[in-house]
């Protein structure tokens, strides 16, 4: 781990893979923050929304914040919007923030590079979607201070692909995950994706489908009602 983290400081000199090397390292959990940003108004932790293929990314798809800090969404490509799971917003049936948050909606951004920020303030775990792509699986988590609140034990009723988000407690001790959020590694990148680049990516994504019952599966034991259908 130490030493990894030295080869990535230093610039990796006489590795002729440096860069997959310095990416394994950032995703490596412990070590570094691996968030972007520092939370500041002036320098808030960013989560890319991006459209790649027939896959519709918010990235890191679970972030840690404490409260008062600051996150600004910035739409990569594509169109998309960052939307509080509220049900004042949008397509949105259930409260999956805490109770006393203030609601979120950016609304689509269509243009590249365009950017919506929230301060967040009231502790606990937050869910949101993008709007046009929710059913798809465009969802993601945010814990401010603690995890807690109704989103805390579940999962998004109506996200197809809901087995990527990252539970309350990993997002704590891991302050950033990256998509796509695989359980069974905590969140670090598979072996594949080191070695295999793209065309493994899609394998990657063939696992993590096949991990999605088994996954929604562990928060019905937590729960009682039958949200997560
Ligand atoms: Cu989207």
């Amino acid at each position: 781990m130490k030493r990894r983290q030295f080869i990535t400081k230093t610039g990796g000199a006489g590795l002729a893979a440096s860069g997959i090397v310095g990416s394994a390292a950032a995703q490596e959990s412990g070590g570094e923050d691996p968030r972007t940003g520092s939370g500041t108004e002036s320098d808030p932790y960013v989560v890319e929304m991006r459209t790649e293929g027939s896959e519709f990314i918010f990235d890191p798809v679970g972030l840690y914040v404490e409260p008062g800090e600051y996150v600004q969404w910035v739409n990569a490509s594509g169109s998309h919007s960052a939307t509080s799971y509220s049900p004042s917003n949008p397509q949105a049936s259930t409260s999956l923030i805490p109770e006393d948050a203030e609601p979120w909606n950016s609304g689509v951004l269509e243009e590249q590079g365009a950017t919506f920020t929230y301060q967040f303030q009231a502790t606990g775990t937050y869910d949101y979607y993008c709007i046009p792509h929710k059913t798809l699986g465009m969802v993601a988590r945010i814990v401010c201070g603690e995890p807690g609140g109704p989103a805390a034990g579940s999962e998004p009723p109506d996200a197809v692909g809901s087995g990527v988000l990252p539970d309350s407690e990993t997002i704590v001790e891991e302050k950033a995950l990256s998509y796509p959020y695989i359980p069974e590694t905590g969140g670090g990148p598979l072996p594949s994706l080191a070695l295999g680049g793209a065309a493994l990516f899609g394998l990657g994504n063939v696992y993590l489908l096949s991990q999605t019952d088994r996954f929604s599966g562990r928060y019905s034991e937590d729960t009682t009602d039958d949200t997560e259908i």
